[in-house]
């Protein structure tokens, strides 16, 4: 299967080395409207197509799937261009501004009968994988609260500067990976209460937000994050869990170290592997980005809709605007609302 990647960034890096390592797999192109690192991810990689227009890359086509590993604002004329051209599509998170163009955007790949999926990779992870594992195999009987929790004082704005200067922040940018977390486990919410908070005095948005969701299937989850929360050790970018069911407990604790109390009881290390490419403590994510790359390929394959697919992340997306709107306007929010 040959690709191209738009978006040759920060994060695009993670993405370009899991590419590399997965089989049957080649990305033959590159674009980015920045030409320096353009031109860097190109040497770095040896791909020798490059465009600094996405359009005039679609209009030469010689690929089956897109990479968008922009961020947030160009996604929506990106998917729209990519499914008029017949490509499946990977795009990151957060996968629009708002649902209205999210919704658009799964129609637009529903009309080209074409795979959509969203990179929300941290239900990938393989800590939280075995934590799933245990759960969805009544290792805890039936369970009825989560709490699904990010606190670090790790500094993610020399990385991603832009991330310091949105009005939103912590909700669009980490809790939408932590509520997704919260969905593998539990399904889907109907309703939402969040306060948000703002401690960081040099960043825009919130960096602390506080979730309490009800869960169709009857359980009460927590979700919390924060980027104002010294810790030691730090525990960027882990996330813990804390699961109680019917006939046991279930923890992930910092260290990836699981254990379960109650009925079949449980202590192991689930330390994610340092893939060959990856840094601590960077590692836990990158070995999200190779599965959930591997998820798309195996999914167009076989045929099968993606796990995260477009139209399932509308799901991830209503509960992150429904968080903003519970917080603003100090109320709980039923999803159906939006
Ligand atoms: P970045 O700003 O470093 O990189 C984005 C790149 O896209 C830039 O080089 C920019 O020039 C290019 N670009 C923007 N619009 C373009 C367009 N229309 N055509 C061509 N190029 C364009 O951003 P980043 O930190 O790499 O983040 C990218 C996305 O990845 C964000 O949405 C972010 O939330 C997400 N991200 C995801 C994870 C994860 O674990 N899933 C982690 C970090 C970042
Ligand atoms: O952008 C974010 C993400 O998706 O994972 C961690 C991050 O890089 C900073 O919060």
């Amino acid at each position: 299967m040959k690709g191209a990647l738009i978006g040759c960034g920060f994060f695009a890096q993670n993405q370009l080395h899991a590419w590399r390592d997965i089989d049957g797999v080649e990305i033959v192109a590159l674009c980015d409207q920045d030409a320096g690192r353009l031109a860097q991810s190109a040497a770095d990689f040896d791909i020798s197509r490059t465009y600094q227009n996405a359009a005039y890359m679609f209009a030469a086509g010689g690929f089956d799937f897109v990479d968008i590993a922009t961020t947030v604002g160009s996604h929506l004329p990106l998917v729209r261009m990519a499914a008029e051209a017949g490509m499946h599509i990977i795009c990151q998170k957060p996968f629009a501004e708002n649902l209205e163009d999210a919704r658009v955007m799964v129609a637009a790949a529903e009309d080209a009968g074409k795979v959509l999926m969203v990179h929300e990779n941290f239900r990938w992870q393989s800590p939280i994988q075995a934590a799933l594992e245990v759960v969805k195999s009544g290792g805890i009987g039936d369970p009825f609260f989560g709490r699904f929790s990010f606190r670090s004082g790790y500094d993610v704005f020399s990385g991603q500067p832009y991330l310091a200067e949105g009005t939103r922040f912590i909700i669009e940018d980490l809790g939408i990976h932590t509520l997704d977390i919260a969905r593998a486990f539990f399904g889907d919410a109907s309703q939402i209460t969040a306060t948000t908070k703002r401690v960081n005095p040099a960043i825009k948005g919130e960096d602390v937000a506080t979730m309490l969701l009800a869960h169709e299937g009857g359980a009460t989850s927590v979700v919390d994050c924060s980027y104002a929360t010294r810790r030691t050790p730090e525990t960027f970018p882990q996330t813990l869990l804390e699961i109680d069911g019917t006939e046991a407990t279930l923890r992930l604790d910092a260290g990836y170290q699981l254990t379960v109390t109650g009925k079949a009881p449980l202590t192991k290390d689930v330390s994610p592997p340092l893939l060959p490419w990856a840094e601590k403590p960077w590692h836990n994510i990158q070995e999200s980005v190779q599965t959930i790359q591997q998820h798309f390929v195996d999914c167009i394959a076989q045929g099968h809709p993606p796990q995260t697919s477009g139209a399932d992340n509308l799901k991830t997306l209503a509960l992150v605007e429904a968080a903003y709107l519970s917080a603003a306007e100090q109320r709980a929010v039923r999803l159906s609302e939006l």
